[in-house]
């Protein structure tokens, strides 16, 4: 049986989902803190109150419901974390020392846990950061997800944990709302596109970042954890890319379909945050390892993505 932690999640919803297609909702187990998100409902697969901080709750879980992979999607992202910094490192760091304990002591056969490209910092490079470079995260969401990088490294080599990670870009979604990132604007554009036909923008309108489409990160994460464990060379992180663009760049991509849309720029806190990251990443060694390639640019984003919310909001 599978579960999946923070399954209410922006990504957790949609691994759920993915996961429920291909093994079988009754064998995918959604759990959450929060109460169950309506789509998982209508999924029909279990899913359980969970609370990951509490690691005996845990343990007991996975053993009454023969747990054999473990997909870790809970944590506190890089705009809420710069809020909660304390609650941002204990939660993120201690449920991920939570996970990697009871899979080495039950021998959970595999673990997902996602980093992201915020673990880079002011001096990593900016365009086409590669895999290992000079890594200074100034987040705490980037320093707890650098820092659990080298746990799941710790945790494969000494205990034989066969924990994956992928250093998602921002990732952008219909199906269910992102929380506390940075990168959000680049979900929120779209629904105010369609609501207001204009966007009060909390980054520069200059601001490059590295983006994907979910349903990439989504096909990213499958293709990784059905790899076989020889052909992985990275046991801390894979870097992962798409896209990349600015504010202005995804504003004239709604403009193919929305002409009169109108951007307005207000940065805030987080585009300091946005800054000390890199604009584009180096994803080769995924490629060479695993065949990794993403199939959406940000025109083909746009039109699925507005496609969908129309439907969506229209009910
Ligand atoms: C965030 N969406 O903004 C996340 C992601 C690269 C950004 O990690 O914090």
């Amino acid at each position: 049986k599978i579960l999946v932690i923070g399954a209410s999640g922006q990504i957790g919803v949609e691994l759920t989902l993915a996961l429920r297609n291909i093994y079988g909702a009754s064998n995918v187990i959604a759990a959450d803190l929060r109460e169950e998100n309506d789509l998982l409902k209508g999924s029909g697969g279990p899913y359980v109150s969970l609370d990951v901080m509490n690691k005996e709750m845990l343990h007991v879980l996975v053993l009454r419901q023969n747990i054999t992979q473990i997909y870790l999607l809970a944590a506190i992202l890089s705009a809420t974390g710069e809020k909660n910094p304390n609650l941002a490192w204990s939660l993120n760091m201690q449920s991920l020392l939570n996970v990697l304990d009871i899979a080495r002591e039950e021998n959970i056969h595999k673990v997902y846990w996602p980093s992201s490209i915020a673990v880079f910092g002011p001096t990593s490079p900016k365009q086409l950061c590669p895999q290992q470079t000079i890594i200074e995260p100034t987040t705490v969401y980037g320093i707890s997800k650098y820092a659990g990088e080298f746990w799941c490294n710790y945790y494969f080599h000494r205990y034989g944990v066969d924990v994956r990670s992928l250093r998602y870009p921002g990732l952008i979604s219909y199906k269910s709302a992102p929380g506390g990132g940075t990168t959000d604007y680049a979900v929120e554009i779209y629904h105010d596109a369609l609501d207001e036909k204009q966007y009060e923008c909390f980054l520069k309108e200059d601001t490059y970042l590295p983006m994907m489409y979910m349903p990439d990160a989504i096909r990213a994460t499958i293709e990784l954890m059905e790899a076989p464990a020889e052909k992985l060379s990275v046991r801390t992180s894979y870097n992962l890319s798409a896209i990349s663009f600015s504010p202005k760049e995804i504003a004239e991509s709604i403009r193919k379909h929305i002409p009169e849309f109108k951007m307005k720029y207000k940065p805030d806190y987080r585009q300091v945050i946005a800054d000390s990251w890199p604009q584009s990443i180096d994803d080769s060694v995924a490629a060479n390892d695993w065949s990794w390639k993403p199939e959406y640019d940000l025109d083909r984003m746009t039109e699925d993505m507005l496609k969908n919310l129309k439907v969506q909001k229209a009910g």
